[in-house]
C-alpha cells in the first residue's frame, strides 16, 4: 500500500469512528439527562460529549487550590466596560444599597444586602482565574458558598439551572445544579485578605473555579433558579476545567 492511500484510509476510518462515537455518546448522554443547553448546532454533539463526560467523571472534583506563596503579585483584571451611573451611585454610598435577589424555583425568594452575605459562613480559597484567551492568575477569594444561600432560599428539587445576572446586562450566565452546589462556588466579597476591588468584580462576584473565567461573573445582582434554559452565548455554555 502506498503511504498516501494508507494515510487516507486511516483518516477516513478515524473520521467515521469519530462521527459514530459522537452520535453514540449523544444517545447515551440523552438517556442520562446529561445534555447541555447548547446541544444543538454544529458543535452540539461535541459540547454534549464534554458536558456528559465531566458530569459522569468529575462532578465532585475540586478545582486546584494553591499555596499562599503562589498568589499572583500583579493579578491581571480583565478590562470591563465603564461603570454605569447606577453603579457609580451605589459605589458612592459604599454599596450599602447593593442587593442580591434570589428568585425563581425557590421556596423563599430573598433579597440580601452585602451585610446579610457577610453574616453567613465565610470561606476562602486560593484558585486560578483562567481566561479563554490564554492568560490566568491565582488569587485568594473570600466569600460564602452559594450552596448555603440556596439552602436558605429553599431551592426546589425540580430546579436544574441557575441563571445569574450582573449590573452589566450583557454579562448574565448560567450553571447547572452540580456547579451551584459545588463547595468552591462562592458568592465572593473579598480577595487577597481585603475587600473585593471593583476591577475584580466588587462588591459581589460569583466565583465558579471549575469553569473558565467568563463564568465567574462580576457585579452580581440577581440569581434565578429554573428548570429549563435557552443559551445564546458566544462561548461554550459548559467550560469545565
Ligand atoms: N460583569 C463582568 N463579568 C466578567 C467579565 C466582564 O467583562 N464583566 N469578564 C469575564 C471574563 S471573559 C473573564 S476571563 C474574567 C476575568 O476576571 P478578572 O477581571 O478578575 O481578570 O471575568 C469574567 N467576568
Ligand atoms: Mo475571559
Amino acid at each position: 500500500m502506498k503511504p498516501i492511500s494508507r494515510r487516507a484510509l486511516i483518516t477516513s476510518g478515524l473520521a467515521a469512528a469519530g462521527v459514530a462515537g459522537l452520535a453514540a455518546a449523544d444517545r447515551i448522554a440523552r438517556r442520562h439527562g446529561l445534555v447541555p443547553p447548547d446541544c444543538r448546532g454544529v458543535y452540539g454533539p461535541g459540547e454534549t460529549l464534554t458536558y456528559a463526560a465531566h458530569r459522569l467523571l468529575t462532578r465532585d472534583a475540586m478545582a486546584r487550590e494553591f499555596p499562599r506563596s503562589m498568589i499572583s503579585k500583579t493579578p491581571f483584571a480583565n478590562e470591563v466596560a465603564p461603570p454605569s451611573n447606577e453603579f457609580k451611585k451605589l459605589q458612592a454610598d459604599g454599596f450599602s444599597d447593593w442587593r442580591l435577589s434570589i428568585d425563581g424555583m425557590v421556596a423563599h425568594p430573598m433579597t440580601l444586602s452585602l451585610a446579610d452575605l457577610r453574616s453567613m459562613p465565610t470561606h476562602s480559597q486560593i484558585t486560578e482565574v483562567v481566561c479563554e484567551e490564554g492568560w490566568s492568575y491565582v488569587a485568594e477569594w473570600i466569600g460564602t458558598p452559594l450552596s448555603g444561600v440556596l439552602r436558605e432560599a429553599g431551592l426546589l428539587p425540580q430546579a436544574r439551572y441557575l441563571k445569574y445576572f450582573s449590573i452589566q446586562p450583557e454579562w448574565s450566565d448560567s450553571i447547572d445544579i452540580a456547579d451551584a452546589h459545588h463547595p468552591q462556588t462562592f458568592l465572593t466579597l473579598g480577595m487577597n485578605d481585603g475587600e473585593l476591588p471593583v476591577g475584580f468584580g466588587g462588591p459581589l462576584r460569583l466565583r465558579v473555579p471549575r469553569q473558565l473565567g467568563y463564568k465567574s461573573v462580576k457585579y452580581i445582582t440577581r440569581i434565578t433558579a429554573t428548570d429549563s434554559l435557552k443559551y445564546q452565548g458566544d462561548y461554550a455554555w459548559f467550560a469545565g476545567i
